[in-house]
């Protein structure tokens, strides 16, 4: 199989550009998270490397999220091996210790949602037709509290208790409006924007930006750290209830019909 995943990293700068390739839409099944959790590691163990962008060589959407097949029919097994690739992906990347930057070139609901947020700086491009949020009340299935937390991290209380009731998808003027992304600009230029957003970045000194880093961003961290167990006990128990996953039939069969 071709890699998901593909990595440039520039040696002189000390930047990769990790593109998510996974046709049609960049969804996490468990090889995807694999993959991508063994690429950040990588580039978070060279110490040349302090700089990530993550983008999608896909048109149109940054990432789907999580792939909801992995979500239906599945063993209790298999749902918590996948899980467990779901969380490692968000400590890997929240708990980076290199600036990270997203550069979401199309739509981006749910997971994909939660790993534009995991970054340091998000610069979206300028599209109405693209949306960005946590929608997974719509789906029927709920956003775990580190989802939670991260958009509270994000927006604030109010507008992620909103957004999180009613399963909101914002364009890219509203995730604007609200913080969600931090900059619009046109499509073309959404990953020059985030390589000359790097390099302001990087000119802070590292171990003063990774302390402050940590400062924000440890208490969210470790809340997971410290239940990691339950936390999949929790989703594989979820997930498997029968319905549960008549919700996400319902909601794949809409998404089949729509496009007709
Ligand atoms: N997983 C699996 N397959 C998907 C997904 C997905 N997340 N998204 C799209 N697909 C499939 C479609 O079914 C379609 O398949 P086919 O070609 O067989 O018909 C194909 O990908 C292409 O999709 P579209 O035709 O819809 O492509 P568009 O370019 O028109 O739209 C979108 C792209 C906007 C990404 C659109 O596909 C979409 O909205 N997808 C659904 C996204 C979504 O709702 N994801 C939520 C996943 S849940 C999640 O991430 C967090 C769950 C937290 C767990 C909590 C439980 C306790």
């Amino acid at each position: 199989t071709s890699p998901k995943i593909k990595v440039d990293f520039d040696q002189s700068t000390g930047v990769a550009i990790m593109q998510m390739q996974s046709p049609p839409v960049n969804s996490l099944s468990l090889d995807f998270l694999t993959e991508l959790c063994i690429s950040v590691e990588k580039l978070e163990m060279d110490k040349s490397c302090r700089g990530l962008i993550i983008t999608s060589s896909q048109p149109k959407v940054f990432s789907a999220g999580l792939d909801i097949m992995e979500m239906y029919g599945k063993s209790p097994e298999r749902c918590g091996e996948f899980w467990k690739a779901v969380q490692e992906m968000w400590l890997k990347i929240y708990g980076s210790n290199m600036v990270t930057i997203a550069a979401i070139n199309g739509s981006s609901p749910a997971g994909g949602c939660l790993m534009a947020m995991t970054c340091d700086y998000r610069i979206m491009a300028d599209n109405p037709r693209y949306s960005i949020g946590l929608n997974e009340t719509q789906l029927g299935i709920v956003a775990p509290f580190w989802f939670k937390d991260t958009m509270t991290n994000t927006v604030g209380h109010r507008t992620t208790e909103m957004a999180l009731e009613l399963g909101l998808l914002y364009s890219s003027s509203e995730a604007l409006k609200i913080g969600l992304v931090d900059q619009l600009v046109p499509e073309d230029q959404v990953l020059t924007t985030a390589t000359e957003t790097m390099t302001k970045w990087l000119a802070i000194p590292d171990h003063a930006r990774q302390l402050s880093k940590s400062m924000m961003r440890k208490p969210t961290i470790d809340k997971l750290t410290s239940n990691r167990e339950a936390d999949i006990k929790n989703f594989v128990s979820f997930i498997t209830k029968d319905s549960i996953q008549k919700s996400l039939r319902m909601y794949l069969e809409m998404l089949k019909k729509r496009r007709g």
